[in-house]
């Protein structure tokens, strides 16, 4: 199987990446904030309590995210791998799927940072807002978002780096050249 954490700041691409990824190597692509966000769509009781933190810019806590996880992993036990988008967001997250994947014989094959710039992932951020209607695209979630990020998300780069399986990529550019980087690194541990 071929597992893919792809990881970075909100707005670094990840999910506009993730999406040509699951295509070009036929992964199911795991994103765990459209799952949230349909979830609140809904109004299930997951959902509404998702919604207390991500109307605020706070991760939901890992307990929920966590089990959501394993109940997607046992769903799609053929899959051919998958590509995690948005997941793990915290260390203790990334020891759960570690744990999770071992259970099925499997590990993570490769992590790939988008690394960008706080103002574009800003300004990215406001212009999706303006365009979609995204309820957690201004201003001031997203610096709340940002700083969650610092503080919770970006550890994990360590944690994989000493895991030797981070590949930093640059994620200012066209959506085409970027793909094209991730896959090249991709490419190298497959083959
Ligand atoms: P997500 O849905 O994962 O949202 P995000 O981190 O804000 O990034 P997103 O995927 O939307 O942005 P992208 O980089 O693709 O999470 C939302 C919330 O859910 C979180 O804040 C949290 O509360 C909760 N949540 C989710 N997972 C969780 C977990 N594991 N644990 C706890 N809580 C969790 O792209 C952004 C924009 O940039 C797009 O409009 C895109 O068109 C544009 N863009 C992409 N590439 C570009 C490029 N090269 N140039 C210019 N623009 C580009």
């Amino acid at each position: 199987m071929l597992n893919i954490v792809i990881f970075g700041a909100p707005g670094s691409g990840k999910g506009t990446q993730s999406d040509k990824i699951a295509e070009r190597y036929g992964l199911q692509h795991v994103s765990t904030g459209e799952i949230l966000r349909e979830e609140i769509a809904s109004s299930t009781d997951l959902g509404k309590l998702a919604d207390s933190y991500m109307s605020k810019g706070e991760l939901v806590p890992d307990c929920v995210v966590i089990e959501m996880l394993e109940e997607l992993i046992a769903r799609n036990k053929g899959a051919k791998g998958f590509i995690f988008d948005g997941f793990p967001r915290t260390v203790p997250q990334g020891e759960a799927l570690n744990q999770l994947l071992q259970r099925h014989d499997e590990t993570v094959t490769i992590v790939v940072s988008l690394e960008v710039e706080d103002e574009e992932l800003v300004d990215r951020l406001l212009k999706r807002g303006a365009i979609s209607g995204r309820a957690d695209d201004n201003r001031k979630t997203i610096e709340s978002r940002l700083r969650v990020y610092y503080r919770q998300t970006a550890p994990l780069k360590d944690f994989y780096r000493s895991k030797d399986l981070l590949k930093e990529i640059t994620g200012i550019g066209s959506v085409e050249s970027i793909f094209e980087s991730i896959v090249k690194e991709i490419d190298k541990v497959i083959v």
